[in-house]
């Protein structure tokens, strides 16, 4: 974990339209979806006047290399699929010992939850600046971040606040540029409706034009985070892409890519959308 940022509640973001048009794509994508009031975190968690942005890093992927038949899976995902458990157990354990030390009350932890937007607390709580690939960076560690959101009762002390980050991009564009669907504006915004991202995740046809471009990646997207200079000049331990045999993928039975890649988020736990994706890699 890169640490705790303790922020009050009411300093995060909490009229944000540009969240409701990204929720809204996003739903109409068939996808998990953030609920309307998640800008505000005060409505997901009415008793807490604290919030604490926490990021564990993930690992620097290795260069990927495509070889004809072969496939990848984004790497937030982790070779396993078990990055969001280990997050989670890492929080708990967190938490216990918080509230050992410091007078937190009630607390509840959320990644990648439906009522909080972890970016936003991220950002607030000066854990690091705001891309204009929209993702969360910080110095050392870029943004192959994971992030999550512990509320706690009890608002934090003064002196543990800090103040939000100004973005550091400058007049770099290059995941604007390098986005494959133009899914990336300058203006720090994702057109969620374009982006490769949450066309892997969708039960939704894939058209054609959108399937040429995913290249051989079968779930996610890291187009934007690999050619960001801070990720490149990131430091820390390199870990492996999630490369797969396309064929192997499109061969295997649900049970048997459940069990690879548990956890793996699909709407309804339709697994057998990571064989269509994988039938557009080995077509592309
Ligand atoms: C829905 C969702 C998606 C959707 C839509 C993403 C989007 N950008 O619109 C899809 C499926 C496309 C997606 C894709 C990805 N996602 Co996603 N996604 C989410 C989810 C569930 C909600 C995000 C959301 O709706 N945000 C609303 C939009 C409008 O917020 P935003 O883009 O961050 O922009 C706002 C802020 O930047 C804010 N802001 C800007 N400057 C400042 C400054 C301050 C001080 C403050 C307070 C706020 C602020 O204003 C912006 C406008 O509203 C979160 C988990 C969660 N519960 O929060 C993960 C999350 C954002 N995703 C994450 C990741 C890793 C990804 C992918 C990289 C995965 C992949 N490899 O394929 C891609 C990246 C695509 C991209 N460029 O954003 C991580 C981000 C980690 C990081 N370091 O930033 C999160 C936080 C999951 C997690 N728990 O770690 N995702
Ligand atoms: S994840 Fe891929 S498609 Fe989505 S904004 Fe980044 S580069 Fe574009
Ligand atoms: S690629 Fe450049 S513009 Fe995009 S997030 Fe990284 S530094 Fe910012």
């Amino acid at each position: 974990m890169t640490g705790l940022y303790p922020v009050v509640t009411s300093d995060v973001l909490t009229d944000d339209k540009f969240a409701l048009t990204t929720r809204g794509a996003v739903a109409a994508a068939g996808v998990y979806a953030p609920k309307e009031g998640a800008s505000d975190p005060r409505k997901q968690f009415p008793w807490a006047r604290g919030l604490i942005s926490a990021a564990m890093f993930l690992g620097i992927p290795e260069p990927y290399q495509p070889t004809p038949g072969t496939g990848r899976l984004a790497g937030f995902v982790g070779s396993d699929g078990r990055n969001y458990e280990r997050f989670k157990e890492a929080l708990v354990a967190a938490c216990e010992q918080l509230s050992r030390v410091a007078e937190i009350g009630r607390y509840e932890i959320s990644i990648d939850g439906p009522g909080v937007l972890d970016r936003n607390v991220a950002l607030a709580s000066g854990l690091g600046w705001a891309g204009k690939s929209t993702g969360v960076l910080t110095k050392d560690h870029g943004s192959w971040l994971m992030l999550g959101t512990i509320a706690t009762e009890n608002p934090p002390h003064d002196s543990m606040v800090r103040p939000a980050q100004k973005s550091r991009c400058g007049g770099c564009v290059e995941c604007v540029r390098a986005c494959p669907t133009g899914a990336l504006g300058t203006a720090y915004r994702c057109d969620a409706s374009k982006c490769l991202s949450l066309s892997t995740q969708s039960p939704h046809e894939i058209p054609d034009e959108v399937a040429s471009r995913m290249g051989t990646t079968i779930y996610g997207c890291d187009v934007c985070q690999e050619v960001c200079p801070v990720n490149l000049r990131a430091e820390g331990p390199r870990v492996k892409v999630n490369e797969v045999q396309l064929k192997e993928i499109i061969e295997s039975t649900d049970e048997e890519l459940r069990q690879r890649f548990p956890g793996l988020y699909f709407p309804g736990k339709r697994i057998s959308l990571l064989r269509r994706n994988a039938a557009i890699g080995l077509e592309n």
